[in-house]
């Protein structure tokens, strides 16, 4: 059994991504499939919820400069280095984000401008920045592999942190506890990460409340009172440019979805953005806006975002939060593929999952991307639901269930059979995989 490593497709020697052509190189896993939602913009399109949750955003950060049409063809050092992310950041790997080339990829998040933007707000500034966003990821109701991000940031001088206080104060008394619930995090002031060594907890601590505070005002200004209580959560997080950085959760359809990331900026940051990091201190937040628009408008799978059946489309106002109402649902058709991995793939790791499920040279994530190219928004889901390794054979087989279901019909079997086949050819033509 040959060793052989992912190829993407028979390679082109070009990829074109939004009129423009590039060309290809060893390192090229765009597929065609990812490559045409670039032209959708949702997030400036009315009535599509997307831009109506940008404007209220928008709305609730007066004062804030708003940036809605940064392009998301970037390269590695915007997306990655300019924050401090270290070379052998999991998050780099082709395994988790898609690269038209070696210097050329999608934006994985907003935060690739932040540099950017910076530069260009005045001391004391602040700005937001929403835009379409790729990684390669797993499927299920809440994750797509492109998806919507809105990046806020606050530039406070250190001197005014008296007038911030003031200001926490203010924020503080508006928030109502019937409208939201925090749990397990009973108050704003709790820091459970670093401060920078460079940084006194006076002109810290002021900065993470007012952080906290503006998201939690935020949700209370956008989630209109009949569909709240929110029960939310803060944990802490980590990410490569802020130190404390922290995560927020809201409780859906009886799980946690994770709504944003976000933290104190790093003093390097802060200076490659043109500030003086002794000077000025900054929060920034990263939140997925789709997971956001779930629990608002009542949307319960997140590649309705992405249709284009009118009843979808003529449901929203531009502007109006209303609840979405589930066309009717057509049932779902599973089907099961179990195979071997190659020869030489290693033993399942568990560390090496949490790290991206880059296991030998076997991607997790390229299983779903061919199920996704093969089996586009017919996927619903796809789970491992059988992993064991073979002492004997000195193999590894996975066994994987794809749920199928389209949001406009009903799923003829002859169909559902015909992407099963052609997913089953390509895993064994790309991956190398052996089915049992
Ligand atoms: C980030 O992307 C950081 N850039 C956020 C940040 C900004 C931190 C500024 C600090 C300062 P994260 O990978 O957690 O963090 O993604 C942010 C949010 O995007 C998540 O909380 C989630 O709401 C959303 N998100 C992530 N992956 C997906 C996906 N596949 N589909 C839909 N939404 C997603
Ligand atoms: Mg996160």
């Amino acid at each position: 059994q040959a060793r052989r490593r992912y190829v993407h497709a028979p390679r082109q020697r070009t990829v074109t991504v939004l009129g423009e052509t590039y060309p290809t190189d060893d390192y090229t896993n765009l597929p065609p499939t990812i490559a045409e939602l670039l032209e959708r913009r949702l997030h400036v399109t009315p009535p599509h919820p997307l831009n109506t949750i940008r404007k209220l955003i928008a709305s609730h950060f007066e004062g804030f400069k708003s940036y809605d049409d940064l392009p998301a063809v970037v390269t590695p050092a915007l997306n990655f280095d300019s924050l401090g992310f270290p070379p052998d950041h999991p998050g780099r790997a082709r395994g988790q984000s898609y690269y038209i080339n070696r210097g050329i990829m999608l934006r994985t998040h907003t935060s690739a401008h932040e540099v950017d933007i910076y530069r260009q707000t005045p001391r004391s500034g602040g700005w937001l920045c929403t835009a379409d966003v790729y990684r390669r990821d797993e499927i299920d109701r809440s994750h797509y592999p492109a998806f919507h991000q809105t990046e806020g940031a606050r530039l406070v001088n250190v001197a005014d942190m008296d007038k911030l206080k003031a200001e926490n104060e203010e924020l503080r008394r508006g928030i109502k506890a019937s409208r939201i619930i925090m749990e397990d995090c009973p108050d704003f002031d709790a820091i459970t990460n670093p401060l920078q060594a460079s940084h006194l907890p006076e002109t810290v601590l002021p900065m993470a409340q007012n952080l906290k505070l503006r998201i939690t005002t935020l949700f209370m200004s956008i989630f209109p009172p009949s569909t709240t209580p929110l029960h939310v959560r803060w944990t802490p997080d980590i990410f490569p440019w802020t130190s404390p950085s922290f995560q927020l959760e809201v409780r859906y359809r009886d799980a946690w979805l994770e709504l944003l990331g976000c933290g104190i900026i790093l003093d390097d940051t802060i200076a490659r953005g043109g500030h003086n990091p002794a000077e000025e201190r900054s929060w920034a937040f990263g939140m997925g806006i789709e997971r956001i628009a779930m629990p608002l408008f009542g949307v319960p799978d997140i590649r309705l975002f992405w249709s284009k059946d009118e009843r979808f489309w003529k449901q929203f106002k531009d502007g109006q939060v209303s609840k979405f109402q589930e066309f009717s649902k057509y049932p779902p058709v599973e089907r099961d593929i179990a195979f071997w991995l190659p020869v030489g793939m290693a033993k399942p790791h568990a560390a090496s999952h949490a790290a991206g499920g880059e296991v030998g040279g076997w991607e997790e994530n390229d299983l779903w991307d061919i199920i996704r190219e093969v089996g586009g928004d017919l996927v619903e889901d796809v789970k491992i639901f059988d992993d064991f390794w073979n002492e004997a054979k000195g193999r590894r087989s996975l066994a994987i269930r794809i749920t199928f279901r389209s949001m406009e019909r009903s799923l003829e079997r002859a169909e559902v059979n015909e992407i099963t086949d052609e997913i089953t050819a390509k895993l064994t033509a790309r991956l190398a995989v052996e089915i049992r």
